[in-house]
């Protein structure tokens, strides 16, 4: 029988990549998706086939990391091998504004999945989506071993969910392991996050659909990988004889500026014609450095991450050129345009 995974945050961008990647190990991949007015699926709906066609393998399930009792219901209908906590409310910035909420799904709703697990006595593996965000203030490079300083309300409810995992390893002999992964990005990226906000803007502004890119913080420096390579360390975790904790990072740091100069070098233009910085951006406290250190992962789960820097952003350019070229096409021959749901002017 194939092996069987349940992810939460499917429709995510980590969620798209590590479907993706279970299908063609063979698995069979569920997921929980929330409601929503508007069609949430477009980072999967390539994977997805109606559940009538007997060559399905990848199956949907309408949950919500904030209710307990059905996710128990779900571990008792998929019984899966694995479970992959990508669900969260992910974005720091947005933390600052919805501290409570984000505490809820992104710290609580580990526990809850926990409890299911525990609850309903099914023997299966957890990955919990962990974060370089919980090392927050503490200097570079960080490992397995450096203290966390949460910086934010995302950090905080990140480090609870990571202690949470250790205790059910410890306290009930759950195979659970924290991934805790450094940033990492991808042409599927939301467009709120300042890669992808820098590489649609470029690639507009280069087609004259935008004049101008708001930012923030400049000088905060990042170690960016690609998601790709990052699910893989996912399942390898999960793989392992024994459940532990890692570090998965490139082992390179970039700032902002540097990032948004790339971007736009590559499209020959200079960036300060077009940049305006915009306070609504800043955060209440910063991250200034990541810099992972993922010695261990390397040694013991011979994982390396293969894309460098420079083919992170020449991949995501291409791809936002390419969605801004269909863009101007379907103005210029006078239709409205639509991404992700929402019409574009
Ligand atoms: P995204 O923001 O792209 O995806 C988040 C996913 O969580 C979406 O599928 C979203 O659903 C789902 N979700 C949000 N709220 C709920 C809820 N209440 N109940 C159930 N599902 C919910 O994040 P990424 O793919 O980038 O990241 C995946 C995970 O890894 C997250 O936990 C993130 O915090 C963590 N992480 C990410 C890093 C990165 O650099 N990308 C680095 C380290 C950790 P919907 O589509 O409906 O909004
Ligand atoms: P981060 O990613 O907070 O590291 O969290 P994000 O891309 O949001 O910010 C990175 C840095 O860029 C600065 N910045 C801006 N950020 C955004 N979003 N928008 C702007 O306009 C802007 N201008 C400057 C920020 O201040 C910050 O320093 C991501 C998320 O994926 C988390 O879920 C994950 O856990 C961490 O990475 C690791």
């Amino acid at each position: 029988m194939a092996p069987r995974a349940l992810i939460t945050g499917i429709t995510g961008q980590d969620g798209s990549y590590l479907a993706e990647f279970l299908l063609s190990k063979g698995y069979e991949v569920h997921g929980l998706i929330r409601r929503a007015s508007t069609f949430n699926t477009d980072r999967i709906d390539h994977l997805y086939k109606d559940f009538h066609d007997p060559s399905a393998r990848v199956f949907l399930h309408y949950g919500d990391l904030s209710v307990s009792g059905q996710l128990t219901d779900l571990l008792h209908a998929v019984r899966p091998d694995e479970v992959y906590n990508l669900g969260a409310q992910s974005h720091v910035r947005v933390s600052f504004d919805m501290p409570e909420y984000t505490g809820d799904i992104t710290g609580l709703g580990t526990l809850r999945l926990l409890e299911a697990i525990r609850k309903s006595g099914i023997k299966t593996r957890f990955y919990q989506a962990s974060s370089s965000e919980m090392f927050g203030a503490a200097p570079p490079p960080q490992n397995e071993g450096t203290p966390f300083q949460p910086q934010s309300p995302y950090g905080a409810a990140k480090v609870y969910a990571y202690y949470m995992v250790k205790n059910y390893r410890n306290a009930y002999k759950l195979f659970s392991c924290n991934g805790i992964l450094f940033n990492h990005e991808s042409p599927r990226r939301g467009e709120t996050f300042v890669t992808r906000k820098i590489t649609r803007a470029a690639t507009r502004i280069k087609l004259g659909l935008q004049q101008k890119l708001y930012l923030g913080n400049m000088e905060a420096k990042r170690d960016w990988g690609f998601a790709g390579d990052y699910v893989e360390a996912m399942y390898l975790m999960l793989q392992h004889e024994q459940p532990d904790d890692y570090v998965i990072a490139t082992g390179e740091t970039y700032s902002v500026r540097e990032f948004v100069e790339r971007v736009f070098q590559k499209l020959d233009m200079d960036y300060r014609d077009y940049l305006e910085i915009d306070s609504k951006y800043f955060r209440p406290t910063e991250v200034d450095v990541l810099l992972g250190d993922s010695t261990k992962a390397r040694k013991v789960l011979h994982w390396e991450p293969k894309v460098s820097f420079d083919q992170l952003v020449d991949m995501m350019v291409e791809a936002d050129m390419e969605l801004a070229e269909k863009e101007r096409t379907l103005r210029n021959a006078g239709y409205k345009c639509t991404h992700n749901g929402r019409s574009i002017p």
